[in-house]
C-alpha cells in the first residue's frame, strides 16, 4: 500500500488486523468496495499477535474458535490441539491473511489517533500517529475488546532494573526463565495460564494475587487423527450446533436447574464436567441457573472449593486460592487452566495475599508489600486490559457536532445493538459493547457481526444513500434492555473487567449482551429484514 503523506480515500476504512479486521475486509471485497485495514502492530493477528507469554491459548475450542466462511479453509487447516496454543491460532491467521490475499490492503505499524465525520461530505477522516490522513465513506473499528493493555500505576515499575514483561505486549523472542526469580503479578486467565510453565523452568516463581478466581480444567489433549476427520466430516453440523448454543459454541447445556436435583446428581454432573473431554467452560453449563440463581451458584462455588481443597497440599494456601463469597461462580470470567492449582504443591511457588498486604513499590531488584521484600530478577504482569470501551476510545472519535465519543460515553458506553452509535454515522464496531461479544466465541460473533455492516452497507448503497445512523431513541431502547437482562442474572455482581471495576473511575456498567447468541443474532436479523429498523437512512 502507499504510504504518502497525502489523503488516501476508500470506500471503507477498518481499523485493526485481529480476526475482525481481516474479515471485514474479505467482506468488504465481495461486494466491491474499496478497503484499507490500518493495524497499529507490525504483524496481522490482533489478540493472538500481542499475547505470546508461556501458555497462551484459546480457551473456546479450535474447531469452534476459528472461521466458518470458507469450507475449504476448514478442511485444510489441521489443529493440533483442542485448545490451540497462541502460536498456532497466529499461524492460522496468517495462513487465512495469505490464503485469501489480504495483505496488500494492510498498512501495519499505523496507530490511529482519530477519526472525524465530515458532515457536509458524509465520510470519515481518519488519521494516524504516522501523520497519513485516509478518507473513507464508512469507518469500521475492529479494534477489539481486550486490546488496550491496563498497566497498573504500581510505584517505581519504571525503576526496576531486572527484566519486566507484560502478557499483554509479550515479546518475541523467547524469554529465558531458567535459574532466576520471578514475579507474576495477575491472576486472571493470563496469570492462570502463565503460572504452571514459568513454575516449571524458573529457578522461584512467586505468584501475586490481589482476587483469587475460579479455573477449571481445560481437559487440554492433542487432536487425533480420527478427532479431526469425525469434526471435518460433520463440520456443518458442528457449526449449526454452535450457532444455537449460548455462547456460540456446543457445550452440551443441561437445561436443569441446580436446585431441582440432588447433591449427588449434583455432584456427579459436576464431576463430570470437570474431568470430561474438553472440560473448560462445559462447567458453566452445568445447571440452567448458575448464572441467575445464588444459591445454585453457591454449589458450583462450593465444588470447586472442594477441588481446590483436593489439589492444593497446604491449606492456607488452597484457602487462599479459593475465591471468596463477594465473587460469585462465573462472574469474572472462568479462567481455563492446565495445572494451575498444581502448580502450587511445587516447592518453588510461592502464593503471596496482596489483598491482606498490597504492592507499595517495585523496587530496583525486586517488590516491596506492605509487609514484605521480595527480590526478584523478572517481573511479569499479567494485568489485564481496559476492556471494551478501551481502544475505542483511546481514539478521537467525532461525530454529528464534533461530539466526542468520550463524553457521549462519559457515563458508560451507549450503542444500538453493539453496533452503532447514535450521532455517529456511516461508524460501526465489531463485538461493541452491548452485543454478545465477550461473553460468546467471538470468531463466531465477529463474522456475525462482519456479515451484518456488509449487508446494511450494501442496501445504503442499493437505496443511494449517502450516510445511515442509529436513531436515539431505538438506541435508548436498546441499552435499557441491554441493563435489564444483564441485572435479571448475577453477572453485573462481580467485579470483573465486564463492568469496568478493574480501570479506576471506570462508569459502573455491565457491557455485554446476556441474552445469549441465538436470541441476538434473531434480533439483528429481524432488524435488517425491517429494513433497518431503528437507522435513519439518508
Ligand atoms: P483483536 O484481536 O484485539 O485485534 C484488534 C487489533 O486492533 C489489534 O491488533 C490492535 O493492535 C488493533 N488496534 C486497536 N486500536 C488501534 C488503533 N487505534 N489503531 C490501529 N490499530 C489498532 N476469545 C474467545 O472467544 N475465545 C478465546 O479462546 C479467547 N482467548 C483469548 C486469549 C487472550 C490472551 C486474550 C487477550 C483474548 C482472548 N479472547 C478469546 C478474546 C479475543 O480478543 C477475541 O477472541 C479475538 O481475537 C478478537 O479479535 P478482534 O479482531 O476483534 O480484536
Ligand atoms: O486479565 P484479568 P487477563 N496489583 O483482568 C490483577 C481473555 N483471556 O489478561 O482481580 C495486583 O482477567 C487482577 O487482580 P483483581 C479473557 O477474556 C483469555 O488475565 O483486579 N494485582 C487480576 O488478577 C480474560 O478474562 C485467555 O484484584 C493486579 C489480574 O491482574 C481477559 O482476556 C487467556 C493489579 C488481571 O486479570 C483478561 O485476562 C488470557 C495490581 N495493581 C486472557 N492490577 C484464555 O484462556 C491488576 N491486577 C483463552
Amino acid at each position: 500500500m502507499a504510504t504518502s503523506k497525502s489523503k488516501q480515500k476508500f470506500d471503507a476504512v477498518i481499523v485493526g488486523a485481529g480476526f475482525a479486521g481481516l474479515y471485514q475486509l474479505y467482506c468488504f471485497r465481495k461486494i466491491g468496495l474499496t478497503a484499507c485495514v490500518l493495524e497499529a502492530g507490525d504483524g496481522v493477528g490482533g489478540t493472538w499477535f500481542w499475547n505470546r507469554y508461556p501458555g497462551a491459548r484459546c480457551d473456546v475450542e479450535s474447531f469452534d474458535y476459528s472461521y466458518s466462511f470458507s469450507k475449504e479453509l476448514e478442511q485444510e487447516w489441521e489443529w493440533s490441539e483442542r485448545y490451540a496454543p497462541q502460536e498456532e491460532i497466529l499461524r492460522y491467521i496468517n495462513h487465512v491473511a495469505d490464503r485469501f490475499d489480504l495483505r496488500r490492503d494492510v498498512q501495519l505499524n499505523t496507530r490511529v489517533q482519530q477519526a472525524i465525520f465530515n458532515e457536509s461530505g458524509n465520510c470519515w477522516t481518519v488519521t494516524t500517529a504516522n501523520g497519513e490522513a485516509f478518507e473513507a465513506k464508512f469507518c469500521i473499528m475492529a479494534t477489539g475488546c481486550l486490546s488496550i493493555p491496563q498497566k497498573p500505576s504500581i510505584k517505581g515499575l519504571d525503576r526496576f532494573k531486572g527484566e519486566l514483561y507484560y502478557s499483554s505486549s509479550w515479546p518475541k523472542h523467547t524469554v529465558q526463565f531458567a535459574g532466576k526469580k520471578v514475579g507474576l503479578i495477575g491472576t486472571g486467565s493470563s496469570g492462570v495460564q502463565m503460572a504452571p510453565i514459568i513454575a516449571e523452568q524458573a529457578a522461584h516463581l512467586t505468584v501475586f494475587q490481589r482476587t483469587a478466581n475460579f479455573s477449571v480444567p481445560a481437559q487440554n489433549e492433542p487432536v487425533s487423527r480420527e478427532l479431526s476427520r469425525e469434526v471435518k466430516a460433520h463440520y456443518a453440523e458442528r457449526r449449526a450446533r454452535g450457532r444455537e448454543a449460548i455462547t456460540g459454541q456446543y457445550l452440551s447445556a443441561n437445561d436443569v436447574s441446580a436446585l431441582e436435583v440432588s447433591s449427588e446428581e449434583r455432584q456427579a454432573e459436576f464431576e463430570f464436567r470437570w474431568r470430561g473431554a474438553g472440560g473448560g467452560f462445559r462447567m458453566l453449563r452445568a445447571f440452567s441457573d448458575l448464572l441467575r440463581d445464588k444459591k445454585a451458584n453457591k454449589y458450583a462455588s462450593e465444588f470447586i472449593a472442594s477441588k481446590i481443597k483436593n489439589i492444593v497440599q497446604d491449606p492456607a494456601v488452597a484457602e487462599l486460592l479459593t475465591p471468596k463469597p463477594d465473587l460469585p461462580f462465573g462472574t469474572k470470567r472462568l479462567c481455563v487452566d492446565t495445572n494451575y492449582y498444581e502448580t502450587f504443591n511445587r516447592p518453588n511457588v510461592e502464593l503471596v495475599d496482596v489483598k491482606a498486604s498490597p504492592i507499595e513499590e517495585i523496587t530496583a531488584h525486586g517488590l516491596r508489600t506492605q509487609n514484605r521484600e521480595f527480590e526478584l530478577d523478572m517481573v511479569v504482569l499479567a494485568t489485564g486490559f481496559d476492556a471494551m470501551t478501551g481502544a475505542l476510545l483511546q481514539i478521537d472519535i467525532r461525530g454529528i457536532g464534533d461530539q466526542p465519543l468520550k463524553d457521549k460515553w462519559a457515563h458508560g458506553p451507549r450503542t444500538y445493538l453493539g453496533l452503532a452509535i447514535s450521532g455517529f454515522p456511516n461508524l460501526f464496531i465489531i463485538t461493541g459493547p452491548g452485543s454478545p461479544s465477550v461473553l460468546s466465541n467471538m470468531v463466531h460473533s465477529i463474522e456475525t457481526h462482519a456479515n451484518w455492516i456488509t449487508d446494511c452497507i450494501s442496501r445504503i448503497r442499493e437505496r443511494g444513500c449517502a450516510r445511515v445512523e442509529a436513531n436515539g431513541s431505538a438506541e435508548d431502547k436498546w441499552v435499557d434492555h441491554v441493563n435489564e437482562v444483564a441485572n435479571r442474572t448475577l453477572y453485573p455482581i462481580g467485579n470483573s473487567w465486564y463492568v469496568g471495576a478493574n480501570i479506576p473511575g471506570k462508569p459502573r456498567i455491565f457491557m455485554p449482551y446476556v441474552a445469549g447468541v441465538p436470541a441476538y443474532r434473531k434480533i439483528i436479523e429481524e432488524v435488517a429484514q425491517k429494513d433497518y429498523d431503528g437507522f435513519v437512512f439518508s
